[in-house]
């Protein structure tokens, strides 16, 4: 595994790249555009994972779904290829690609609401509910779309990836177990705020620095679904595994949306159709995917360690929670008080059933 960062020299070189090869595909003028549109488009879409791993396999669900069903097709661009996840963000909003797949996690700084995910112990972990909690939520499926919007970004689809689990370099069962070490968090303030009410010292990071900052001690933890943990090599750095419950991995896909608001009715339609292909094979994929992964690697690793909490040893972290909930609604005021209202009022539905 090598430290995967990238300069931005390069990724300024790759951004170039993108938008000579897309004023080929996509341009406005004459009768390259015709043409284009006769034999269909090329979209580019781009997520912040790997060949497999579970922005991928959505990715490609949609692409096969477009693909299959018109004459237009769908380039994936995998985490890497055009930079870290905010270089993606930052070329769909400027319209040099047409989808992209982002995390709340990165998107909080963006549309400070979706941190609403980050509030520790507010979403079950059980994958049951959580699909089930993604298929009918308000909140995510009628106010979501709203906040995006105000971005210049249609959203598209919201899912779970699965259970969050820390990584440390020591067992941790309470907050005291968590002083003077740096976890590193994605780079969003809640989050920040969830790991200093836990008793760590919050170190925002991109993903391309992680593994090597695990590596060289300059942080001592992370968090992150287990396919993740798998498939990023993450045991092999941060080999004690921490089941705390307190939150699962969320994700987002969406459209720029002049590009979208562009699309022909039927090309909508069709954009729709691909996006709950897609969604709806990712609600079968993801449930047991981290009991799958966790085999994995306890079958490659002798110094995996796996703690699951006790309910007492949890009650310790969710103490913490309404101090960071303040936080939220203090971060996004009356919004955001409404739009967790909605969520608990979701989310007390999926438990009811
Ligand atoms: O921790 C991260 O930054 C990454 N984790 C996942 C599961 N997906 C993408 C994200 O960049």
């Amino acid at each position: 595994m090598t430290i995967r960062s990238f300069p931005g020299a390069i990724v300024a070189a790759v951004m170039m790249a993108a938008l000579a090869a897309c004023s080929d595909n996509g341009g406005d003028n004459g009768s390259k555009q015709a043409s284009a549109e006769a034999e269909g488009q090329n979209w580019r879409y781009a997520h912040e994972e790997y060949e497999g791993d579970v922005q991928d396999v959505f990715a490609y669900k949609f692409k096969e779904y477009v693909e299959d069903n018109s004459p237009h097709t769908v380039q994936i661009h995998r985490f890497g290829e055009l930079g870290e996840s905010d270089d993606i963000m930052e070329l769909t909003q400027a319209g040099v690609l047409q989808f992209v797949n982002q995390s709340p996690g990165f998107t909080g700084s963006l549309i400070p609401e979706a941190q609403i995910f980050f509030i520790p112990y507010l979403l079950p972990v059980e994958d049951k509910k959580i699909v089930q909690f993604f298929k009918e939520s308000t909140a995510i499926n009628e106010m979501f779309p709203k906040l995006y919007e105000e971005q210049g970004l249609e959203l598209l689809a919201m899912y779970p990836e699965g259970e969050v689990v820390v990584t440390a370099d020591e067992k941790v069962t309470s907050p005291e177990d968590f002083h003077g070490k740096n976890i590193r968090v994605m780079t969003n303030p809640l989050l920040s705020e969830t790991y200093e009410a836990f008793g760590a010292t919050p170190t925002p990071l991109p993903w391309g620095e992680v593994y090597g900052a695990l590596q060289t001690n300059i942080i001592q933890g992370q968090e992150n679904p287990i396919f993740w943990i798998q498939s990023g090599g993450l045991y092999e750095v941060s080999p004690n595994l921490i089941f705390t419950g307190h939150s699962q991995f969320v994700t987002a896909m969406m459209a720029n949306q002049e590009f979208y608001n562009g699309l022909s009715e039927e090309d909508k339609k069709l954009v729709q159709e691909a996006t709950d292909y897609a969604r709806k094979h990712i609600f079968d994929y993801v449930p047991g995917l981290g009991e799958e992964m966790l085999e994995k690697i306890l079958a490659d690793s002798d110094e995996v360690t796996v703690t699951r909490l006790t309910e007492e040893q949890r009650q310790a972290f969710r103490d913490k929670a309404p101090q960071v909930e303040e936080k939220f609604v203090e971060m996004t005021g009356d919004r955001g008080e409404k739009l967790l209202k909605q969520f608990k009022a979701d989310l007390e539905q999926v438990t009811a059933e």
